[in-house]
């Protein structure tokens, strides 16, 4: 195996989350999944379609590409009013996705004229700490220069629905590792150690570092998907869901298929976790890693090539 070049990482990361988010569709919420099954699913015939967060991811993607240029960097890379309205427009031109219910009203209110500011704690006044920022955020780590740039980034990219802390340190501990991932020789072994210290300087939360020590422990161990979400959780929420996408990918690395897999046998919010996984194996082991068959099915494959172009 050779290490993947950059193009071949940025396909690897977008197309990775969309057949994560794709397979794992089928199985959210189901007990007893097994490797049978997702088999079946991943060699079967016709179009694989994505839930909201291909689509949203796309929407970040594009929004991206559109604003990349060296007088762009950092900061500027995400225009928060803009981001919000792309994602209303998204979900109100195909409400049907998937969405989650806090994420829906604010949708709903931003279309008819709402601040997203105001929008997003119509349902939570806290905010949402739903995964909706994290399973979204994977292209920012292809725009970020280095690790306190892409967390920045993420923040700015998730803020825009999700206020709760717990959920932008979701989308700062995902778009981080992607970025990782990303900058790894895929030829040689992932230690997690190349993980956890960045992770915990980028998100300071104790939750959070309790989540990091348990994902250390557990990619070193032979534990099973279903020990796996006991252990960290498997739901909607970011810190029960992002750890173990962590995970799925820390304990298979070099194997996207396996990772995502994993990630669907361990239950719950499956598109999301296999999504937030198949991101961090794509970034890693890049597009020739997927199952070409598979990949060939998914619904958005034109869109997913154009933005990994513009993005590496
Ligand atoms: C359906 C109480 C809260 C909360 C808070 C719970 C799609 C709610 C994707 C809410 C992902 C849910 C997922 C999701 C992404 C959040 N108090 N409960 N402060 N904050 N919740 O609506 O985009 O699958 O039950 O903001 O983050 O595939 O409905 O949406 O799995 O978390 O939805 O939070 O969801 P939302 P999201
Ligand atoms: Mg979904
Ligand atoms: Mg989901």
């Amino acid at each position: 195996m050779t290490d993947p070049t950059r193009v071949d990482r940025a396909r690897g990361l977008l197309f990775g989350l969309a057949l994560g988010d794709c397979l794992g569709a089928s199985f959210e919420g189901k007990d007893g999944v097994t490797e049978a099954d997702i088999v079946r699913a991943e060699h079967a015939t016709g179009p694989l379609s994505h839930t909201d967060d291909t689509a949203l991811t796309l929407v970040l993607a594009r929004h991206l590409a559109h604003r990349r240029g060296a007088s762009n960097r950092g900061r500027d890379g995400v225009d928060t009013d803009v981001l919000a309205r792309e994602l209303a427009e998204a979900w109100e031109a195909e409400p049907w996705r998937g969405y989650g219910g806090g994420v829906t009203t604010s949708f709903r209110l931003i279309t008819e004229g709402t601040p997203w500011r105001e929008a997003i704690r119509a349902v939570f006044p806290d905010g949402s700490y739903g995964n909706g920022g994290a399973m979204r955020v994977a292209p920012v780590a292809l725009a970020g220069g280095d690790v306190r740039e892409v967390a920045e980034l993420a923040r700015r990219s998730a803020e825009v629905t999700h206020a709760h802390a717990d959920a932008l340190h979701g989308a700062v501990c995902q778009a981080v590792a992607t970025h990782l991932a990303l900058g790894l020789d895929a030829t040689e072994p992932v230690r997690v150690a190349r993980f956890v210290p960045p992770l915990r300087e980028c998100v300071r939360s104790a939750l959070w570092h309790d989540k990091f020590a348990l994902v250390a422990e557990l990619a070193d161990s032979d534990v099973d998907p279903g020990q796996a979400a006991a252990a960290l959780g498997n739901d909607v929420s970011a810190p029960g869901s992002v750890p173990l996408a962590l995970l799925s990918f820390l304990r298979h690395p070099g194997r996207p298929v396996a990772a995502i897999r994993f990630a669907i046998r361990a239950g719950g919010d499956t598109d999301t976790v296999a999504a937030m996984a198949g991101a961090l194996a794509g970034a890693h082991s890049g597009y020739a890693a997927l199952p070409a068959h598979a990949v060939s099915r998914l619904e958005a494959s034109r869109h997913l090539h154009l933005y990994a172009e513009h993005l590496a």
